[in-house]
């Protein structure tokens, strides 16, 4: 008997790519229901090759799942999260919501999968650019410890949603076919729906990623200094970041500055790169080669290269990271996790409701 899978947000930038890496899965799946809100009930999807209806989210719709994928924004995990525990399914959920809730594993497989052990119904995909960076730094950590990391990443427009791609779309087309100065454009949604002011990323950058909560940080950014410490198992981590929105569709790339405890050999981090699961070493300037956002899409791996030594700082490492923000950072890291749940024997229901039903 296989499991039955629903996928909350099922219609949006991730739940669409959530189907694809559910048909290529080695989880044995006997039905996936397909969820969203009253806007896309009714509509009808493909899961290999057969049509499957999406339903409305509601209080109800997790009896007989197994298994869960939630990417419909924190809200809607916050509401029917605990609904889908309690009916006795596993929730990988992908929105922040519940990521530093301390009953609940915030997991990146390649390196920390031990964390889903104790699981209490309910285990949280870290934020795209944060996942990426843990493939490429887990494997340095483990050799040569971290003392600190700096970041700036260079994120692509997917991660805001269907609606931030439209945007940039039709912002370009304004641009090249109607020569509207870029400073010009009308912007909706960038730099975040949630905002205030919305500013046109066609030709822009924009340093700023999700909400300034209380400090001169944004949530972006806190999320990879905080998510960064959970996963690593290492609260003193000193980890800072500037999230920077560009105009690139898809995959996110990152600059990445590190610190080791001890002094590491840059051949052997490269090796020890292309040895961990997960990461792909692109590193051969000699020939032009390194990591390239259009290159990565649609693969699952994360991608490193310009590795090098800082030219002041013994212990100072700099490298560029990029992956698909859709794949690694969102929908295959979540159908990943459910795969090792399902290897380990985790997907069970849960004895104790220790989330909160609203
Ligand atoms: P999107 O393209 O805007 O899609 C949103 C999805 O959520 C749609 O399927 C939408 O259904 C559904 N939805 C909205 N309100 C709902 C409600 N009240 N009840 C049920 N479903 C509802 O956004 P996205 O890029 O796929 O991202 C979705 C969420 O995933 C984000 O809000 C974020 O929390 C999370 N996310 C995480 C990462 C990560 O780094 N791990 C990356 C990207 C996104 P309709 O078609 O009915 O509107
Ligand atoms: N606002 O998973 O806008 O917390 O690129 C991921 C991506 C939130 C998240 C984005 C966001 C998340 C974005």
């Amino acid at each position: 008997m296989g499991y039955t899978v629903a996928v909350v947000g099922a219609t949006g930038a991730v739940g669409t790519r959530m189907i694809q890496q559910l048909e290529q899965s080695t989880l044995p799946i006997d039905k996936v229901r397909l969820l969203s809100s009253s806007r896309s009930a009714g509509k009808v999807l493909q899961y290999k090759g057969q049509d499957v209806t999406v339903e409305l989210t509601t209080e109800e719709s997790f009896e007989g799942v197994d298994i869960a994928l939630f990417s419909a924004g924190g809200s809607v995990s916050a509401k029917f999260a605990p609904y889908a525990v309690k009916a006795g399914a596993v929730v990988v959920d992908n929105t922040s919501y519940f990521r530093q809730n301390p009953d609940v594993p915030l997991v990146v497989p390649e390196v920390n999968a031990h964390a889903l052990d104790d699981h209490n119904g309910i285990i949280a995909c870290p934020n795209c650019s944060t996942i990426q960076m843990m493939v490429a730094l887990e494997p340095i950590r483990q050799k040569w410890g971290l003392s600190r990391v700096i970041v700036s990443t260079y994120q692509a427009v997917s991660g805001a949603g269907q609606s931030a791609i439209n945007e940039t779309l039709r912002e370009i087309k304004e641009v090249v076919n109607d020569g509207v100065e870029p400073k010009d454009l009308r912007a909706d949604i960038l730099p975040c729906g949630g905002d205030k002011k919305h500013f046109p990323i066609a030709f822009n950058a924009l340093a700023q990623i999700d909400v300034f909560p209380a400090n001169e940080y944004t949530y972006e950014d806190m999320k990879m200094t905080q998510e960064t410490k959970k996963i690593m198992e290492e609260p003193e981590l000193p980890v800072s970041a500037t999230c920077v929105r560009v105009p690139v569709l898809y995959s996110h790339s990152e600059s990445v500055y590190i610190e080791t405890k001890e002094v590491a050999p840059i051949d052997e981090v490269k090796a020890a790169i292309s040895a961990f699961p997960g990461a792909v070493l692109e590193d051969d300037v000699a020939n032009q080669v390194y990591p390239q956002a259009a290159n990565a899409v649609g693969k699952r791996e994360t991608f490193v290269g310009r590795i090098r030594k800082d030219l002041d700082v013994a212990n100072g490492i700099h490298m560029w990271v990029v992956s698909d923000n859709l794949l690694k950072g969102a929908a295959w890291n979540s159908v990943q996790i459910a795969e090792t749940l399902h290897e380990r024997g985790l997907v069970r229901p849960t004895k104790e409701l220790k989330f909160e039903l609203k």
